[in-house]
């Protein structure tokens, strides 16, 4: 639950707490999210602030190519994909480093295990990008025999007017759904999932550094950012548990916390829901 000194400033109705308490682990069972207030600090948030936007500025070759047209804004701020295989450059570096950093790691060993990291992401979203249509990331992950989770951290302030992350908690006790044609004004995706019966989504509420925390199953997605000027940035990372037997080919190699690459069971087929995915990454 959030706690009174975070009301309207932090996401309602899905536990926001710190990481030495027992509410995460609970909260997370009960909801499949949870957030965590504060967990880097300002100026680390600003240091992978500037770091992605020199990048972006002068690089696309972390972009994966989502078709966008060429006068869409997020042709120009196209979202990096596994900038943590190229620890080379900055952003790979702080990609690798947050992806295994203790106070993250440690909170996903808390909820699911102990963990090996299968993927990282970094959207910019500026003023007028299309968000993501909701979607569940185990579709994509295929983790096997559990799911995967993420940790999705807020590297600007969240709402709804920059195209906040929307989830609906409860969703992790539903099973993976097959997705419909999505809105192609609000998204950059193809494919939504409908909102299981009977939920309904929550839009969240972040300040730049507090990291959610969400579960392969967890219905999610965003909308336009509408704002006038302001970006909606975020560093994503997807964990899967160290006993997976399978997973999509496109998140090998994993990563050891040791920082070993390991390789497990590739899984095979178009997952649950055929064409819609084709082509498409969590
Ligand atoms: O940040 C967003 O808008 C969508 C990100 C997302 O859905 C994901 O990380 O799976």
């Amino acid at each position: 639950m959030t706690t009174s000194s975070d009301t309207g400033t932090r996401t309602p109705g899905i536990t926001v707490s710190s990481p030495e308490t027992t509410d995460l682990r609970a909260g997370y069972d009960k909801d499949g999210v949870v957030q965590v207030p504060n967990l880097l600090s300002a100026t680390e948030v600003a240091t992978i602030r500037a770091a992605f936007m020199d990048r972006v500025a002068v690089d696309h070759s972390l972009a994966i190519n989502d078709g966008v047209p060429e006068d869409d804004v997020l042709a120009r701020f196209p979202r990096f994909v596994h900038p943590h295989r190229r620890p080379d450059l900055e952003v790979g570096k702080l990609a690798l480093d947050y992806l295994l950093d203790p106070r993250i790691f440690g909170i996903v060993t808390t909820l699911i295990g102990p963990p090996l990291g299968a993927q990282s992401m970094f959207y910019f979203k500026p003023p007028g990008a299309r968000g993501q249509a909701l979607h569940q990331d185990n579709t994509f992950l295929r983790a096997h025999p559990e799911t995967c989770i993420a940790a999705w951290i807020a590297i600007d302030d969240v709402d709804a007017d920059n195209g906040g992350l929307a989830i609906v908690p409860g969703s992790h006790r539903t099973e993976l759904v097959c997705p419909e044609p999505a809105d192609l004004g609000e998204s950059f995706t193809n494919a939504q999932v409908p909102v299981p019966d009977g939920l309904s989504t929550v839009q969240t509420v972040m300040k730049a550094g507090d990291v959610l925390f969400f579960h392969g199953s967890v219905v999610h997605g965003s909308r336009s950012n509408t704002s006038q000027d302001r970006f909606r940035r975020s560093l994503i990372f997807h964990y899967i548990p160290e006993s997976s037997v399978e997973i999509a080919a496109f998140y090998h190699p994993l990563v050891h916390p040791d920082r070993r690459d390991v390789f497990i069971a590739e899984a095979t087929g178009g997952g649950p829901c055929g064409d819609l995915l084709d082509g498409m990454d969590a």
